[in-house]
């Protein structure tokens, strides 16, 4: 008879194996898809990407907490896992980073800068911290509505933490009581520029007593328990008990963007002696060594990821560029003439 196998006990805040499984295939696809982007780079075959490596416990962890259907999703740039995790097919992040036609948004958007209505995923706006207070704006409508039981999920970096738009978006929404997260994703940089030199502060929820909101750290390379943290705040704002500031604490190990050198500012020992908080390779060996996947159903799942991402880069690549005469789809409604 085969023997029963026993799972030791550790804190999974409820969620079942298949969701931890989850957790690792949208992990393992975003890191996939997120290197995809800078090799693309390098090959001259797009002119742009961004990359999340070191994100990716986060953002499982605030998608599984994602209320499909109901909540809105107001992302930035660094955000694919969150997209993918919230419903986005991952044909959507080849699109974009290619500009093809069939993009969202017609291939005129920003590489990396999703957006999907029917899955309530807002428009990315690369401008520093400018999404927060049309975020705050969603909130508001819900709250005017009488939308019980929605809540809007709000991501930026620490720098962005440091803009005027973020702290008017805060503050209004503390004042108001609006149902929405602010889930910031602390990855210790702003491009070249270090937390120390961007605030006086040590940590960024010491911001939030000033606006009257509550504040909560977590290890953002632990997707449980980002997941917790971020359900608990999601819960709040979906009761009419407010807004809540979330600092997920995580590395940035890319360079900012395909666009950037960080050999200009930062050494390589200093990443180095971050990966020990790399959270791929911490989950992967937490699922082994609790008995919700074995190495070999891991190892499986990567060939199928790698697959299933060269299929898609193909595909995405095949097909054409927007036409010329698209140029204001998305922009205008109508047949709009711009020199009537
Ligand atoms: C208003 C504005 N200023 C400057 C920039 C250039 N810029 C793009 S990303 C970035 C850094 C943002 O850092 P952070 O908020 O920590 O997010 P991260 O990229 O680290 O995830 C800056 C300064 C911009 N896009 N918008
Ligand atoms: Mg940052």
């Amino acid at each position: 008879m085969a023997k029963a196998i026993t799972k030791p006990a550790f804190e999974r805040h409820g969620l079942k194996d298949d969701q931890l499984s989850w957790m690792m295939r949208n992990m393992l696809l975003q890191r996939m898809l997120d290197n995809r982007g800078f090799q693309l780079n390098r090959q001259g075959k797009i002119p742009f990407a961004t990359g999340s490596e070191g994100h990716e416990g986060i953002h499982a962890g605030a998608a599984l907490a994602f209320e499909r259907g109901r909540d809105i999703l107001v992302p930035y740039y660094r955000d694919i896992g969150l997209c993918l995790g919230v419903g986005m097919d991952p044909i959507h992040a080849l699109l974009s980073m290619f500009a093809r036609g069939d993009d969202v948004s017609g291939g005129r958007q920003f590489p990396n800068h999703y957006s999907h209505h029917s899955l309530g995923i807002l428009s990315i706006s690369s401008i520093i911290a400018a999404h927060c207070p049309h975020a705050v704006g969603a909130a508001y409508a819900m709250k005017l509505r009488g939308e019980a039981g929605r809540a809007v999920l709000c991501t930026f970096g620490d720098g962005s933490t440091s803009s005027g738009e973020w702290h008017e978006a805060v503050n209004f929404a503390a004042v108001h009581r609006l149902p929405i997260v602010f889930l910031c994703e602390n990855n210790e940089w702003a491009i070249s520029t270090p937390r120390s030199k961007q605030m006086a502060c040590e940590r960024i929820i010491d911001k939030a007593p000033g606006y009257g909101l509550p504040g909560v750290r977590v290890d953002g390379s632990d997707p449980i328990a980002t997941y917790a943290v971020v359900k608990e705040a999601l819960d709040r704002a979906r009761t009419g008990g407010g807004p809540t500031l979330v600092e997920a604490m995580c590395y940035r190990f890319l360079s900012h963007t395909t666009d950037d050198d960080d050999r200009t500012y930062r050494t390589r020992d200093e990443i180095e002696s971050h990966r020990h908080q790399d959270p791929v390779p911490i989950f992967e060996k937490l699922l082994i060594e609790h008995a919700v996947m074995t190495s070999d159903e891991i190892s499986q799942m990567k060939k199928d990821i790698l697959a299933l991402v060269n299929d898609l880069t193909d595909r995405a690549e095949a097909l054409p560029f927007p036409a010329g005469s698209d140029l204001d789809k998305h922009v205008v409604e109508g047949a709009y003439e711009p020199w009537q």
